[in-house]
Parts: structure tokens; C-alpha cells; sequence
């Protein structure tokens, strides 16, 4: 697949594109700020040197750091490999493309900040999608920490991430200089369907890793809530013994995107201390059966796009909460499934709305009604003593840009 915008390598451009947040748009083409009370940083934690150990991007209110520098939007070049091999570009022409167009990109969270003390904050655990990882969900989970919470934005090592990593112990048949350390990445791609293979079979074995990371992740932050120390074994000058005693350990949701989505309804079937969930234009094909036979007693958000919805999988979103008022479904109108992660922000109006990383409504609008019912809906089932009941209309599907429940026909009859 070739982008079809005039190629800015070997001089063969005449002027920058105006697209994919290049230089010359830095100002226009930005991740949004959150829009609370608290400043936000962010830092990533890395638990022992084996695919088992966690891997998560924490954002969280922070000191006011102006010394800080804003954290990299997308950390390493392995990044823009994978996402090439998953929108089926040449490694070498992808990685080109994504390191012109936003290698500067940053998030609006500082990286490293001073964790804000002095407050007992909730804790949200944060699920990306296919082909996704950590750090492209900023826009979300940047807002959440800028509103109090504290955000774990973990990265998935089931094959599904684009890609993503964890640092092992180099063999000792590999030259090692003393200067350098004895440590490398071992990098882990999106794997594509084999031919011939079933495709919710291979979905539904990584959902249920997936929810083991996410409760993975909970365990990990509720162990540095409790003072114990821990790992990390990326090196970073953030200090974890700061997070000590800040955690509200009642108040604990998951929410993701997508893939993501589907994460959300396994955590909360396997983990009671999950009070809630939000849903992101959940796929609903990696859930298995059982799922279906009251597993999920927490309340759960769907927040659907316009675009990314079919009968088969809205009536199973619908399956899950027959009978149950505490399960909710909006659409945001005029949105599109990657109205959520970030790269909404950073295209232009022609790449944005040919690879539909735009809808018709503006971005900004869309996160915020996301972002909002998405508050007041944590507001209500985690009894936070916040103002985010102003958004309550947003959670029964009423306001501008916004309706209850799909707005595609279903079938009155389920198709089995
Ligand atoms: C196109 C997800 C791009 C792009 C993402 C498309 C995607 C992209 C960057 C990768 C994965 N935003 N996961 C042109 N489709 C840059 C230039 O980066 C989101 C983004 C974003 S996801 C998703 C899952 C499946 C698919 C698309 C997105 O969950 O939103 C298919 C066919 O499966």
C-alpha cells in the first residue's frame, strides 16, 4: 500500500506535505492537552526480562514540571516497522514514511514528571487495540490523568501489538564490549492469520492473555501502592516509591479500544476488583461463549463509533446486558473507528479522511464526548466525589453529536 501523497525523500519533493504532523504544522497537528485540574506525566515500567513481566506506560497527575521535556509519542523505530507490517507496507518505505511524518510527534504529558502527592487517585487500566500498543491512546488516557486518575496503559505481548518488546539477557556467544550493557530487546510483531487458520480461535486465546496482562498490571500497581519495590528494568529517573499510598484501591476500572474492548469484558469476567468498564468500539468476535451466561456483573460503557458497527456484533454487545440496566451504549455520530486512538490528531484532512483515521466530526469533538461520558460514567460507578455528573446526559445518549444505544437496524430475530 503506497500513501498517496508526492514522496519527501531524495529531494524529489517541491514543498513539505501538509500532512501527518510534519514540522511546519506542529501547532495544528497536536495530540491534545488534558483538559483537569492536574498536570500530567507519564513514564514507562517494565517488570523482569521475560515476555511474562508487565510492560505499561503510566500516565498520572504530576508536579507542574517545566524542566520536564514532553514524552515521545511513539518511543522506538521497531514501532513504525511493525505498524508497516500491519498496513501491509515495505518495512523500508513505512519506517521512512512514519519517521517524516511524525518521528517528532510528542505527547502533551512530561516525561518523567514528580508524581503528584498528597491524594488518593483511582486507577484506570488502559487496553489497546490490533495492531496497536501503549502509547497511541495518549489523547484518552492523558485526559483521564489530567482528571485524577491515575492510567496503565499496558502493551500487549500476544502477537496482536504491531509491536513491542521485552529486554532479555544477551547469549554469551554474542560479543559483548564492557561499555555496553548486557542487555537487548527481543522484539515481538504482529502476527498475521495463517492460511487456514481460525480466526476466533487464534482472537480468543490472545483476549484471555490479554486479560491476564491487564490483571497483571493491577497486581503490579497495587504492589507499588503498598511501598514494596520493584524492577524496572528500563532505566528511567522516575521514582516509584513516590506512588506509595496514592492508589484508591476500591476504585479500579479497565477500559480499551477495540481489540482492546474485547479486554475489557474478559478482565471483568476474571477479576471481581474490575468495578467497572468502559468499551471503545468493542470487537466482539475474540469473546467466547461462556462469556455470555452472566460472567460480566460489573457495569460496562459500550461507546460505539458510527462507522464500525453490524448487527452481528452490536447484538452481542446487547446479549451481554439483557436484563441488566447497569450496561450502557451510546454512538458518537459522524465518528469512525480510529476516532480513538491518536493518530486522528496528527493526520491532515487528506491522508486523515482517505486511511479513515478521520470521520466527519472534528476529532477533538469526538474525544471529548468519549472522554466525558466516559467520566461521568466512572463518576457514578466508582462513587467519585468529582463534578463529571455534568456528563450524564452524555452516558443515556443525549446531546449534541451523541445517540443512545446504535444506530444501525438489527435484525428482531438473532441469527444463530
Ligand atoms: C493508516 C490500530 C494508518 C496509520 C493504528 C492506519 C492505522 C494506524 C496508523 C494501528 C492499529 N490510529 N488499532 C495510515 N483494520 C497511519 C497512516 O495506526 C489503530 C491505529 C490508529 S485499531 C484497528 C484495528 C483493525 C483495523 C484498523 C484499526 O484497533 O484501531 C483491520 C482491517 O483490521
Amino acid at each position: 500500500m503506497l500513501l498517496g501523497v508526492p514522496l519527501p525523500l531524495a529531494g524529489l519533493s517541491v514543498k513539505a506535505p501538509m500532512e501527518m504532523g510534519s514540522s511546519s504544522t506542529e501547532k495544528f497537528y497536536r495530540i491534545p492537552e488534558g483538559k483537569g485540574p492536574h498536570s500530567v506525566g507519564c513514564t514507562d515500567l517494565m517488570t523482569e526480562n521475560a515476555v511474562e513481566g508487565s510492560f505499561l506506560r503510566l500516565y498520572y497527575p504530576s508536579c507542574d514540571a517545566t524542566d520536564n521535556e514532553e514524552a515521545r509519542w511513539i518511543p522506538d523505530k521497531e514501532y513504525y516497522q511493525g505498524l508497516s507490517d500491519f498496513l501491509n507496507m515495505y518495512r523500508v518505505v513505512g519506517e521512512r514514511l512514519f519517521q517524516y511524518y511524525v518521528g517528532s510527534v510528542t505527547c502533551p504529558a512530561k516525561s518523567n514528571a514528580a508524581f503528584k502527592p498528597g491524594e488518593k487517585y483511582p486507577l484506570l487500566v488502559f487496553s489497546h487495540g490490533l495492531g496497536a500498543f501503549r502509547t497511541i491512546y495518549s489523547a484518552i488516557c492523558i485526559e483521564m490523568a489530567s482528571q485524577g486518575f491515575i492510567v496503565a496503559a499496558v502493551e500487549h505481548r500476544d502477537e496482536s501489538a504491531s509491536a513491542t518488546y521485552y529486554c532479555k539477557k544477551k547469549s554469551i556467544s554474542e560479543p559483548q564490549e564492557e561499555s555496553t550493557s548486557n542487555m537487548e530487546k527481543e522484539w515481538i510483531y504482529y502476527r498475521k492469520l495463517k492460511t487456514g487458520e481460525e480466526e476466533r480461535c487464534l482472537r480468543h486465546k490472545q483476549v484471555q492473555q490479554r486479560a491476564q496482562e491487564c490483571i497483571k498490571a493491577l497486581n503490579l500497581i497495587l504492589k507499588i501502592n503498598s511501598g514494596e519495590e520493584v524492577m524496572n528494568v528500563l532505566n528511567s529517573n522516575f521514582d516509584w516509591s513516590s506512588v506509595k499510598d496514592s492508589v484508591d484501591t476500591s476504585r479500579i476500572a479497565v477500559m480499551g479500544h477495540s481489540f482492546g474492548g474485547a479486554t475489557v469484558i474478559e478482565s471483568l469476567s476474571k477479576e471481581i476488583r474490575f468495578r467497572c468498564g468502559i468499551a471503545l468500539d468493542a470487537w466482539m468476535l475474540p469473546i467466547g461463549d461462556d462469556i455470555y451466561q452472566n460472567s460480566v456483573q460489573q457495569p460496562l460503557l459500550f461507546i460505539n463509533s458510527e462507522k464500525f458497527q453490524w448487527a452481528d456484533n452490536i447484538l452481542k454487545m446487547k446479549k451481554l446486558g439483557s436484563n441488566d440496566t447497569n450496561k450502557k451504549m451510546i454512538t458518537i455520530k459522524g465518528s469512525v473507528h480510529q476516532s480513538f486512538p491518536d493518530f486522528t490528531f496528527v493526520s491532515g484532512e487528506i491522508i486523515g479522511r482517505f486511511f479513515k483515521l478521520k470521520g466527519e466530526i472534528d476529532p477533538n469533538e469526538a474525544i471529548d464526548i468519549s472522554n466525558h461520558a466516559s467520566l461521568a460514567f466512572l463518576q457514578k460507578h466508582l462513587s467519585l466525589k468529582k463534578d463529571f455528573d455534568k456528563w450524564d446526559s452524555l452516558v443515556d445518549g443525549i446531546g449534541p453529536n451523541v445517540i443512545p444505544g446504535t444506530n444501525i437496524d438489527l435484525p428482531s430475530v438473532e441469527p444463530e
